[in-house]
């Protein structure tokens, strides 16, 4: 009796799943998969603000993950955050100083993962808007040419254990 049951809850289980189908809908994830933001092309890992006051700048950082079978190249950033968004890279200077410099494409190769962390590649936040502290939850735009526009929400924290 008690395996006619287990069986009969098996069916339901899948009847459920077969009911709902794939429409794509991503609200019903499972709680530990809610800092992945899923398009048909990329993953969005772990995406975070630094803490910030206003007027001054700060970043986000997160983890672009290209499963696809083609490149793909990350071209702008939107937010309402502050004045001026834009993606960065830190490179070394002669005098072996830390420097930072916009750039206007972030290529993301096939197959693989860019990582947006300090020291490296990061989202500039010039001119907040307001202050930011750790908590506090800030939508992006992330506009790609192939995976088009993803939207993104990232938590305001100190910065993450390595
Ligand atoms: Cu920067």
């Amino acid at each position: 009796m008690k395996n006619l049951l287990k069986m009969i809850s098996i069916i339901l289980f899948f009847l459920f799943f077969i009911g709902c189908g794939d429409n794509g809908d991503t609200k019903d994830q499972p709680a530990d998969e809610a800092e992945k933001i899923s398009s048909s092309e990329l993953t969005i890992e772990n995406p975070w603000i630094r803490p910030g006051t206003q007027n001054r700048n700060t970043a986000l950082f997160l983890v672009i993950n290209n499963q696809t079978d083609k490149a793909d190249t990350l071209y702008d950033v939107e937010s309402d955050v502050a004045q001026v968004v834009e993606v960065h890279e830190s490179f070394k200077t002669e005098d072996d100083m830390m420097g930072m410099r916009h750039i206007e494409f972030l290529e993301i190769p096939a197959k693989s993962k860019v990582e947006l962390k300090p020291m490296s590649f990061h989202v500039m936040l010039i001119g907040l808007n307001e202050d930011l502290a750790p908590g506090a939850e800030r939508s992006f735009v992330l506009k790609f040419k192939n995976a088009g526009e993803i939207k993104i929400a990232a938590t305001v924290k100190e910065m993450m254990k390595q």
